[in-house]
């Protein structure tokens, strides 16, 4: 599988042990899931990324693991995700060769550069809007600069991420952007997969909030 095939629509977070709402991501159009789970045991992300591998796999979709490039390997995932401070890409890239896909976070236009000539695969860029999810969050960039942003990466996919919701992945994808990954606006959704399907390419993205 290319990350430039996979890298498009809906990026599903998985950030819990919760089989019924990765099915539901799954069913919500997602074409990769993130294992994200920060904080967890080594062995807890092992257990949930063996199904989860496997429910991936089952829908013709991608795991990507969040953080830990030794946990992505054992468990044969297709790409790891990194941000700023975890393994540096080069590092990460010595270890798993072209075998897995890395995932680059970046917040800036010079991270954004950086991450391309190193070689990412695909870039996450935001926070895009405000975000309650992510701890000590960097700066809110907007739509303008994730259209920057996407012009910097040129051919190297980007997710935009943070403050997502059904209602703004228009607007959101109008930047040019590949994929939108929303955490709260859909893992918190009394209805995961209609949300996940809402920011999706082809949902309706003019529905008050
Ligand atoms: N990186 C930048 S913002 C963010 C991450 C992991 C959290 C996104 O969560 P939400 O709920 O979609 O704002
Ligand atoms: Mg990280």
């Amino acid at each position: 599988m290319q990350a430039r095939s996979a890298i498009a629509g809906f990026y599903g977070v998985l950030d819990r042990d919760d089989e019924a709402l990765a099915r539901a991501l799954l069913g919500g159009g997602a074409r990769v899931v993130q294992l994200r789970l920060k904080g967890a045991a080594a062995e807890d992300v092992v257990r949930i990324g063996t199904w989860l591998k496997a429910l991936c796999l089952e829908h013709a979709a991608a795991l990507v693991i969040n953080d830990r490039v030794d946990l992505a390997l054992a468990l044969g995932a297709h790409g790891v995700h990194l941000g700023q401070t975890d393994l540096p890409l080069a590092a990460a890239r010595a270890l798993v060769g072209d075998r897995m896909w890395i995932g680059i976070s970046t917040h800036d236009l010079d991270q954004v550069s950086a991450a391309v000539r190193g070689g990412a695969d695909y870039l996450g860029y935001g926070p895009v809007f405000a975000t309650t999810t992510k701890a000590n969050p960097d700066p809110v960039q907007g739509l303008d600069a994730l259209a920057a942003a996407v012009r910097t990466a040129d051919e190297v996919p980007i997710v935009a991420i943070g403050g997502i919701t059904p209602n703004r992945a228009g607007s959101v994808y109008a930047t040019g952007c590949a994929a939108v990954c929303a955490i709260g606006a859909v893992n918190n959704s009394t209805d995961p997969a209609a949300a996940a399907r809402a920011c999706g390419p082809g949902g309706r993205h003019d529905r008050a909030e």
